[in-house]
C-alpha cells in the first residue's frame, strides 16, 4: 500500500508543526513508518490522503462511539453553526449536556465542561487541594491523566515516594507533591496512606488503565482506594475521560459500583468535538469559581458547537443502548485475535472491558505497568504495519487500547480477523 500524499503531506507539516504533528502519538514514533494523513472519515472506515481505507479501531482515542461523522450529529453540528459558534455566555445548552452527563454519573451532583481531558483532570486535582487545604496527589504508574505538569511525574528513585518529573520543563517542585504507586498494588496503597495520608489531597487513577494497554483493576483494588481516602480525609478521582461511556454507560464507577468524590471526563461527551468536564460532590464543586476560591476558567468552555455534538451523541447512545450493545462484537474481536495469535504461535495476552480491548505482545498475565513493559513492541510495530497495509488500523503504539464503534459491522469485525489470521502468519 502506497502513501505518496502522505509522505509528502509529512514533510510539509514537519516544517511548521513540532514532529509533523499535533499530539505526539500521531507521529508513528511506536510502531516506526510515516503517518498515513486522513482525508475523511465515515462509518466505522477512515481514508488518507492517498485514498486507502482503513477500519478504523482508533476513533480519534475514543471520542467517536457512534463512528466517523454520524449523520445526526453532523447535522446538528451544521445547524448549530449557522446559528454562531461561540458566544462567551451560558446557553441551555450547556445545562442540557450536564443532565445528560449526570443521567448517567449521578455521582457527578454539580459539573463543569471544559475543552479537554487535560484541563478536566487539571481543574479537579487543583480543586481537590482547595478543599482540603493538602498538596499531596497520588497517581499511578502507567496511568495518563493528560499533560498537566503536576501530572507529568514518575516515582523517585528506590522506593521514595516524591515524584520527579517525567517530562521536560516540570520544575521539581511541582513533582515532589505527585506519589506515584503501582497499579493494583494494594498493599503500597495501604502504606502510602499510613504514612502519609494526612498529606494527601486526592488520588486520581483510571479506574480500568487504557494508557499503558488495557489493565482491569483486580477485585478488591478499586474498594481499598475509596476505603483509604475516605478514611484519609482526601479525595477519590476517578478519570473516566477515555472509560466513560465506554465500559459502561455510567462508566467505571457504575461496572464495579464505587462512588469516587469527583470524576472527569473527555472524548465520547464531545462526540468528537473538544470536551472535557469534571464534576462531583455538590460541597465540593461549589468551592469552584464564581461560587468558591478555586478558580478554573476557558474561553470556549461549553462552546455550542460541542456542546451540540455531545447532546446528539449522548442522546443517540441512549437509543441504541451503548455501550453495553458492543459488548459481543468486542468479545468476538477480542477472541478472534487471541484464536489467530495462538494458531500462528505468537504470544498474546488479550483483554476487552466493554468498547474497549487491547493485547500485550507477550505471554502475560499482565497487571501493571511493570508488566505491559515486558511487551514484545518490535512485533507489535510488525503487526501493526502488517494489518495497516492490510486496511486495518490500529492504534500506533503497544501502550494503547482499541475501540468499537456502533458503526463496525460484522463483515468488518470478520475482514479484520482474516487480516489477523496473515498478520500473525508472517509474524
Ligand atoms: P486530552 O487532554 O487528550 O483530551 O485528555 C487527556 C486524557 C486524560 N485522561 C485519560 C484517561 C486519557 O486517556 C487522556 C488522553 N488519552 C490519550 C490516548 N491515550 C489521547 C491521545 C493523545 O494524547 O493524542
Amino acid at each position: 500500500m502506497n502513501r505518496p500524499k502522505s509522505e509528502e503531506l509529512f514533510a510539509l507539516a514537519q516544517n511548521r508543526i513540532p514532529g509533523g504533528v499535533d499530539s505526539p502519538v500521531r507521529a508513528f514514533r511506536g510502531v516506526g513508518g510515516t503517518p498515513f494523513f486522513v482525508e475523511k472519515g465515515e462509518g466505522d472506515r477512515i481514508w488518507d490522503a492517498d485514498g486507502n481505507a482503513y477500519i478504523d479501531y482508533v476513533l480519534s482515542w475514543g471520542p467517536l462511539i457512534l463512528g466517523h461523522a454520524h449523520p445526526r450529529v453532523v447535522r446538528a453540528i451544521q445547524e448549530a453553526a449557522a446559528r454562531g459558534t461561540s458566544f462567551g455566555a451560558p446557553t441551555a445548552l450547556e445545562t442540557e449536556l450536564a443532565e445528560l452527563v449526570n443521567a448517567a454519573y449521578p455521582s457527578m451532583e454539580l459539573l463543569r465542561f471544559v475543552n479537554s481531558g487535560t484541563e478536566a483532570t487539571m481543574s479537579a486535582i487543583r480543586l481537590a487541594r482547595g478543599f482540603t487545604g493538602r498538596d499531596v496527589i497520588v497517581k499511578f504508574e502507567g496511568c495518563y491523566h493528560g499533560h498537566a505538569d503536576g501530572l507529568l511525574v514518575k516515582a523517585g528513585s528506590g522506593g521514595a515516594t516524591l515524584g520527579v518529573p517525567d517530562s521536560g520543563g516540570v520544575p521539581g517542585d511541582y513533582a515532589r507533591n505527585t506519589a506515584t504507586l503501582p497499579f493494583n498494588d494494594i498493599e503500597a496503597v495501604r502504606d502510602f496512606f499510613a504514612m502519609r495520608g494526612a498529606d494527601v489531597a486526592a488520588l486520581i487513577i483510571e479506574p480500568v488503565a487504557g494508557n499503558m494497554g488495557l489493565i482491569l483493576p483486580e477485585a478488591g483494588f478499586l474498594e481499598v482506594l475509596r476505603e483509604e481516602t475516605e478514611k484519609a480525609g482526601a479525595l477519590l478521582i476517578f478519570d473516566e475521560v477515555m472509560t466513560g461511556f465506554r465500559v459502561a454507560r455510567g462508566g467505571a464507577q457504575a461496572l464495579f459500583g464505587i462512588t469516587p468524590d469527583l470524576t472527569t471526563l473527555g472524548k465520547v461527551i464531545g462526540g468528537g468535538m473538544p470536551v472535557g468536564a469534571y464534576g462531583g460532590r455538590r460541597d465540593v464543586m461549589e468551592c469552584v469559581a464564581p461560587l468558591g476560591s478555586v478558580y478554573q476558567a476557558g474561553t470556549l468552555s461549553g462552546n455550542p458547537l460541542a456542546m451540540t455534538a455531545g447532546v446528539e451523541t449522548l442522546k443517540i447512545i441512549e437509543e441504541l443502548g451503548l455501550p453495553e450493545a458492543l459488548d459481543e462484537k468486542v468479545k468476538a474481536l477480542s477472541e478472534g485475535m487471541a484464536d489467530a495469535a495462538r494458531e500462528a504461535g505468537v504470544p498474546l495476552t488479550g483483554a476487552c472491558c466493554g468498547s474497549m480491548f487491547g493485547a500485550f505482545f507477550q505471554e502475560g498475565p499482565v497487571r501493571d505497568f511493570t508488566g505491559a513493559m515486558r511487551s514484545d513492541t518490535e512485533r507489535y510495530a510488525k503487526f501493526f504495519h502488517s494489518m495497516l497495509k492490510r486496511g486495518v488500523a490500529f492504534a500506533p503504539s503497544q501502550f494503547e487500547v482499541g475501540f468499537m464503534s456502533s458503526a463496525h459491522t460484522d463483515e468488518s469485525v470478520e475482514a479484520t480477523l482474516a487480516a489477523a489470521r496473515e498478520a500473525f502468519a508472517e509474524l
